[in-house]
């Protein structure tokens, strides 16, 4: 049996503001459809961000309806897990997609039932594949997954899926703790980190399939998007690449030049090209004048005649003359708050007061722990503000 898995596919995003990008990222989806029909899976698994915001437009709607129609009339079920961009602030359109029977979104609240102090997960079984798992927005979740409880069903393959990034990829960007995973499973899916990743957990594999097009400029450096063709027999996969459009990075190194010394150089990396995205990183200290002086528009103007989509030029580490002596104060997210509310107008104890309420809310901590900060706060409010 062969299932499909891929993720972060971002529909609706215009990167870099160009409508012909918005089209790129149905593009890479659109490949992943026709494969898993040419190939005849028994499942899709989508693991989270489908769209690139919850209340997408009236045209990726369509788009998406009408894709994912194909998988239906395929018999392909489609298994997706919300994203942290899936959902709105109020509904997201994945409940319309639901009610449609396109999509089984394994993270819908009717899958979360509590019985005393335990949480109740379920999922579903769709042509011999069982999958259940968490929405991406939780920051309570290792809390949630400590007193989760799954009846895993027998005679089938059973699936786990999530959104989170586990520390094995990077601790520092890390909300799930690997190990409050629940046992029993024959695979792993997770989405939100937009790299292909392989981990293991408990003797079976955990998969990341990565973006299917590139977000933003650090993806623009990976030449990999792709998605995971899973073989359930052999406990196998194969990462397919997509056929996605080309970007070319240039870092130039300024150092000692001139401006003008400068958009020479720049320009004569511009040869004929063929729709790629263009962007070069300047680096270095100016020699004399200022950064502003290189013309960045005659640059892109050129790339446009030269047949590229589009160019951006980076001299965000570039330095003007002057700036070299400078030393770079690093500021402490404190400062960096404490400053944003002063230019925001507030006083100093209505600034401390949003950082108190930033730290709660933003805080993954044991809910004992919020309830004394919150009555902290109330009490403030009361004797100081009122
Ligand atoms: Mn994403």
């Amino acid at each position: 049996m062969k299932i499909l898995i891929f993720g972060d596919t971002h529909l609706g995003k215009r990167n870099f503001k160009i409508k012909q990008r918005e089209e790129d990222f149905e593009n890479a989806f659109s490949q992943v459809i026709n494969h898993a029909l040419t190939s005849k899976v028994e499942a899709v698994i989508h693991s989270g961000d489908l769209f690139d915001s919850g209340i997408p437009s009236i045209s990726t709607m369509i788009f998406c309806i009408k894709e994912l129609g194909k998988l239906k009339n395929g018999n392909i079920p489609f298994f997706i897990t919300a994203g942290s961009h899936d959902v709105g602030s109020g509904d997201s359109f994945l409940r319309v997609l639901d009610e449609l029977g396109l999509i089984i979104n394994v993270s819908s609240k009717k899958y979360y039932s509590r019985d005393d102090d335990a949480i109740i997960i379920t999922g579903e079984k769709r042509n011999g594949v069982f999958v259940c798992g968490l929405p991406g927005r939780n920051n309570q979740i290792n809390e949630v997954l400590e007193i989760a409880r799954i009846n895993i069903p027998k005679n089938c393959f059973r699936v786990f899926l999530f959104h989170h990034i586990i520390s094995d990829i990077n601790p520092l960007f890390s909300t799930l703790k690997k190990s409050c995973l629940p046992k029993g499973f024959d695979l792993y899916v997770s989405g939100h980190w937009h790299d292909f990743f392989e981990a293991s957990y408990e003797g079976k594999k955990l998969l990341y399939p990565g973006s299917t097009e590139r977000c933003d400029f650090r993806e623009m450096h990976s030449d990999s998007k792709g998605f995971i063709v899973y073989d359930t027999d052999n406990n196998n996969f194969s990462f397919e690449k997509l056929s996605i459009r080309k970007s070319i990075i240039f870092e130039i190194n300024c150092t000692n030049l001139m401006p003008d010394e400068i958009i020479e150089k720049v320009r004569k990396k511009i040869v004929k090209g063929n729709g790629e995205m263009l962007f070069f990183v300047l680096k270095g200290g100016l020699k004399g004048g200022v950064k502003s002086e290189i013309n960045l528009y005659e640059i892109y103007e050129l790339a446009a005649e030269m047949n590229y989509l589009f160019c951006k030029i980076y001299t965000g580490a570039l330095e003007n003359p002057e700036e070299k002596q400078t030393i770079v104060h690093k500021k402490s997210i404190n400062e960096i708050e404490k400053e944003f509310f002063k230019n925001k107008g507030f006083n100093n104890k209505e600034t401390l007061l949003a950082q108190e309420i930033i730290n709660v809310l933003g805080s993954g901590k044991s809910s004992q722990n919020i309830e004394e900060k919150i009555n902290n706060i109330i009490s403030w409010l009361k004797g100081e503000m009122i």
